[in-house]
């Protein structure tokens, strides 16, 4: 176990990557600001229906993206792995997959798997490759489930107080086309098979990153759990299942803990550079370069690992903010390096 964590545990530094349809929303719908919680979370909090949702994919053409760039970008950082939401709570995948067509192969023009790249330029920069994977909230493939969140203090939806009711009737589900399923159906069909191919079709993972475990079973979680096998050296987060499944790291989000809190356990603080996970044209709330090299400084100096998160934008780049504030962690870096 300590030869497995032992990458890890040098690491300290780490690049978070949210990114699917709904950077291609930007956090608003309808022209309505998102009210709540990151852009990531726009169909959910604005109650968006499948169908519409889903028509959103056919506009997703991200021609700039450049894998290459994107890893380069996190090696002159000084990161050592790097994380992507291979599915986040939309169910969208970016990769191609035989258990849903809701992916980027099958429902976007674009129409490449986009973590085969990734994957080889992790390879050849010397990065780790981690997927975060959303095993139980996925608010398109039917029969995944959903956090039940309210539109009434949110969204000036007319019809909000209707939409309300409907989800609290619906376990938070909004659009019938979600329960055509059942939650053990979803996990045997889509979230077990999907995960099978990440863990086999991109060579060597070094992290599964699961999220949200609403609804999970334990059975669920044991399912996905043999998966692992397929990575003997895969490392794991403490979100698959609570309280039975531990994993490997605790998920401190959007917070360095207090010291003592976490000794002896390893852990991974996760945070935004602004507000947002997901893209969002109107969060200009950015951190500073200094304070998020302080942050990476607290971090490590409390023995954790910082995952700094990009949200990139629907054509593909990187935000210009993002790009300038790697850039100055990257020269500090270099300016206080041993080697
Ligand atoms: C949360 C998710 O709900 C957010 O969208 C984001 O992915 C964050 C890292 O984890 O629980």
């Amino acid at each position: 176990d300590s030869v497995r964590m032992k990458w890890w545990e040098e690491a300290r530094f780490g690049m978070f990557i949210h990114w699917g349809v709904y950077a291609q929303f930007g956090g608003v719908y309808k022209g309505h600001e998102q009210a709540r919680g990151g852009a990531e979370w726009i169909m959910n909090r604005s109650k968006i229906p499948v169908d519409e949702y889903q028509a959103m994919a056919k506009q997703f053409n991200p021609t700039q993206y450049n894998a290459d760039e994107w890893v380069r970008m996190a090696k002159d950082a000084g990161m050592k792995y790097l994380i992507i939401t291979a599915k986040h709570h939309d169910g969208f995948a970016l990769f191609e997959t035989k258990a849903s067509k809701w992916n980027m192969v099958d429902a976007t023009p674009y129409g490449k798997d986009v973590l085969k790249p990734l994957a080889e330029a992790c390879r050849k920069y010397g990065l780790k490759l981690g997927f975060y994977y959303s095993q139980a909230q996925d608010w398109n493939n039917p029969g995944g489930s959903a956090a039940r969140k309210l539109m009434r203090e949110g969204w000036p939806n007319p019809d909000s107080t209707r939409i309300d009711d409907y989800t609290l009737a619906h376990h938070g589900h909004w659009d019938p086309k979600q329960e055509t399923a059942s939650f053990s159906d979803y996990i045997k069909n889509v979230s077990v098979p999907q995960v099978k191919e990440l863990l086999s079709n991109y060579g060597d993972i070094a992290v599964l990153w699961w999220d949200t475990p609403t609804n999970m079973t334990d059975e669920a979680a044991n399912m996905l759990q043999e998966q692992l096998a397929l990575q003997p050296n895969i490392i794991t987060n403490d979100r698959l299942k609570r309280p039975n499944f531990p994993g490997d790291t605790k998920t401190p989000e959007q917070k360095i803990p207090d010291w003592s809190e976490l000794e002896g356990k390893h852990w991974e603080t996760c945070m935004t550079m602004n507000g947002t996970w997901g893209y969002r044209t109107s969060d200009h709330k950015w951190k500073s370069a200094e304070t998020l090299i302080r942050n990476l400084v607290d971090i490590a100096s409390k023995g954790g690992n910082y995952l700094l998160n990009v949200g990139p934008k629907p054509d593909g780049s990187f935000p210009q903010e993002s790009i300038e504030r790697l850039a100055v962690i990257g020269k500090w870096m270099k300016a206080n390096s041993e080697a």
